[in-house]
């Protein structure tokens, strides 16, 4: 298939602008907050509303595209090889309830199972990352007002961190997540990680500068793709939370390994990863090095 990328980003920053324009409008205070695995997985009237505007969208301009999103996602669903749209309506919505400034919306397309073009918007801060496979990462800061009013400014993504190699974990500033499962394998696996991270080594230093929690796993990769993060390492998080991001990430020149120890190329719906930012040199050991603190656990 000859799909026009470019364009299909188009529509997508236009869709991510007016979902933006929907998140602000909301008053979290007010609106309809439910639950769907336990009382830490929350979901709101927004994120339904903003799914059902995207999904129409998109379908209405892409037909024959299949539809992926959060809130409509039915157990057993397989994403194939037929360019599918991946949406999180809104990624972190924790903090969005609480808030707290860091929440998107995440638009993927993935086409053979593999992202190809990004979209990422976090409406509170104004800043859009976007990317289509073969043409770059951008970031766009004033994405909103600042293009309405002319002043938007795009440039490719800082990647002022890209000449620095990775010299190992104990130099890296390192995002992880609780996510929403709090007991079973993952838990105890996650647990058993963040300890050992926090910890001194042997030779009385630390093992990483510090951990960070975005609570929004497509700001996460975002942020390793501008090499603001140089790990992101979650295990519990779907194909709609990163198919976006992924892509931003890669054509940033960062890597996706999988989160459990092993695997160079997860996949889409793995649902654990494992992101590190650009570099010149050192990604593929501080993997291996992230591997060997994981150890024997292994994530579901
Ligand atoms: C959330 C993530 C967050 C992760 C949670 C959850 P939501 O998405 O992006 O980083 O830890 O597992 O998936 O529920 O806010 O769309």
């Amino acid at each position: 298939t000859n799909l026009n990328l470019q364009e299909i980003q188009d529509t997508l920053i236009s869709v991510a602008h007016e979902a933006g324009r929907m998140m602000l409008a909301a008053n979290p205070a007010d609106i309809d907050t439910g639950t769907k695995l336990n009382s830490a997985d929350i979901v709101t009237e927004t994120d339904k509303a903003v799914e059902a505007l995207v999904s129409s969208r998109l379908t209405a301009a892409y037909p024959t595209f299949a539809f992926v999103g959060e809130e409509t996602y039915k157990p057993g669903l397989q994403i194939t090889a037929t360019p599918t749209f991946i949406v999180d309506p809104i990624d972190g919505t924790t903090n969005f309830v609480h808030g707290f400034p860091s929440a998107c919306i995440s638009l993927g397309l993935a086409v053979d199972r593999t992202p190809a073009v990004g979209v990422v918007y976090n409406p509170w801060q104004d800043t859009l990352y976007s990317a289509t496979r073969g043409h770059g990462a951008f970031v766009t800061v004033g994405a909103n007002w600042g293009l309405e009013a002319g002043k938007g400014r795009k440039t490719k993504l800082p990647l002022a961190k890209s000449p620095v190699p990775l010299t190992g974990l104990d130099r890296s500033l390192v995002s992880i997540e609780w996510g929403s499962q709090r007991d079973g394998v993952n838990y105890e696996v996650k647990t058993e990680v963040f300890k050992k991270l926090c910890a001194t080594k042997e030779n009385g230093g630390a093992m990483v500068h510090s951990l960070r929690s975005m609570g929004s796993a497509a700001l996460n990769l975002c942020a390793v793709a501008a090499g603001q993060l140089d790990l992101y390492w979650e295990g519990g998080c779907w194909a709609w939370d990163v198919c976006a991001g992924w892509c931003i990430l890669s054509e940033a020149g960062g890597i996706m390994a999988s989160g459990n120890p092993g695997s160079w190329e997860p996949e889409l719906d793995s649902r654990k990863y494992l992101a590190v930012r650009p570099a010149p040199s050192g990604q593929k050991e501080i993997v291996e090095e992230f591997w060997r603190v994981i150890g024997d656990g292994r994530m579901e």
